[in-house]
């Protein structure tokens, strides 16, 4: 009897083992591309996808993505070739299985402060609600950024009749704190307008680019608090200072290194890591703080350029993985045709990131 109970008991610890082993070990296999110009091969094929925010909610991957289509706009430095009309939600299990491009989970004609351009969007989790946050041209063509809520990660969501108090730009990203505190970050020059809330108001006869003194500091992204319900800025929007290894704050000039677009933030221990798009220079670029406010010093690149002229990203750790999640332009060739992809990477021991390469070939297609 004491045999056979022993036996039992050891059934029951090896199913446990495999089972708690099984759930460790599950992580998406990295999509190899055999085509050597690029690491990996789109996630989804159906539809053009960019901006991927990335996130795990519950047992699966949700992938918030611009959703990119054909307009026939004409391509100009403001991004007027990117005028997407809707948001499609997609996800898959931890171990990259049953991949799911859900339907529209929210549609310009369903917002009613917002007229065109659903820019690269983010989501986040609170109390039983997901929050889709999202930047979008307003009837007079300024970016403001909107909050849309569902019960259901994937949609469809339902978006607030006006766009966020105070906020204004695009490329909005959610970080929520060990404390639970929640934060914003967002912000983008050239076409996404920063340049032109300088003086905290929008200047619609401001540059198109940026403030144009080279030596001078240059535009920085925003962030503010989140008041709990997770809809409106607890505080003032804040200006994030991103220094360079001198401890200055970097400059208009120093392209390569400079904030453009696409702010992310994740965080290891006690150590903020803010990364973002050098924009013109295609760079991903990445810099650490010890606060979520910043200041921000400049470590390195975390991306090098991918084909097609933005680069835009966000990072997840599936158990002990971490992974990036970036666009390019395999399948379309066309800057605002692009598609989603991801790869792995890793932190080095003393915390840097070595940038990760993903397209081999001779032309990038700027
Ligand atoms: O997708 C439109 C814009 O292109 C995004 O908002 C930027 O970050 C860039 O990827």
């Amino acid at each position: 009897m004491i045999k056979f109970n022993i036996t039992i008991n050891h059934r029951i610890l090896f199913v446990f083992i495999y089972l708690v082993s099984l759930s460790i070990i599950a992580q998406p296999i990295e999509l190899m591309n055999p085509d050597n110009d690029f690491k990996n091969t789109p996630l989804v094929k159906e539809i053009y996808t960019a901006d991927p925010s990335a996130h795990i909610f519950g047992d699966r991957i949700y992938i918030y993505a611009s959703h990119d289509i054909e307009t026939g706009s004409v391509e100009d430095d403001t991004g007027n070739h990117f005028n997407m009309m809707d948001y499609r939600v997609i996800s898959m299990n931890k171990d990259g299985s049953g991949l799911k491009v859900h339907p529209v989970g929210l549609s310009v004609d369903d917002v009613k402060w917002a007229k065109s351009r659903f820019w690269a969007p983010d989501a986040s989790y609170k109390n039983g609600t997901y929050y889709l946050y999202f930047p979008a041209k307003d009837k007079d063509e300024i970016f403001r950024i909107g909050v849309a809520t569902s019960k259901n990660p994937a949609g469809p969501f339902k978006a607030r009749s006006k766009p966020i108090k105070g906020s204004y730009s695009i490329d909005p990203t959610t970080f929520i704190d060990g404390d639970g505190s929640a934060y914003m970050y967002f912000g983008g020059i050239w076409g996404g307008q920063l340049q032109q809330w300088e003086s905290g108001e929008f200047d619609p006869q401001g540059s198109l680019t940026d403030l144009g003194v080279a030596s001078n500091p240059a535009i920085m992204p925003r962030m503010a608090k989140l008041k709990d319900n997770m809809l409106e800025f607890d505080e003032e929007v804040k200006h994030i200072q991103i220094l360079n290894q001198s401890g200055k704050p970097i400059l208009t000039k120093e392209l390569e290194i400079r904030f453009f677009e696409a702010p992310w933030i994740h965080k290891i221990g006690d150590v903020y890591y803010l990364s973002y798009s050098t924009g013109d220079t295609h760079n991903l670029a990445y810099a650490t703080g010890d606060n979520p406010y910043g200041p921000f010093t400049y470590q390195g690149i975390l991306g090098e350029p991918v084909q097609g002229w933005t680069n835009h990203h966000s990072t997840i750790k599936i158990n002990d993985q971490w992974y990036l999640f970036y666009h390019d332009t395999e399948i379309s060739g066309k800057t605002h045709l692009r598609n989603v992809k991801f790869t792995r990477f890793k932190h080095n021991d003393d915390g840097s990131i070595s940038p990760i390469k993903t397209y081999f070939g001779s032309d990038l297609k700027f």
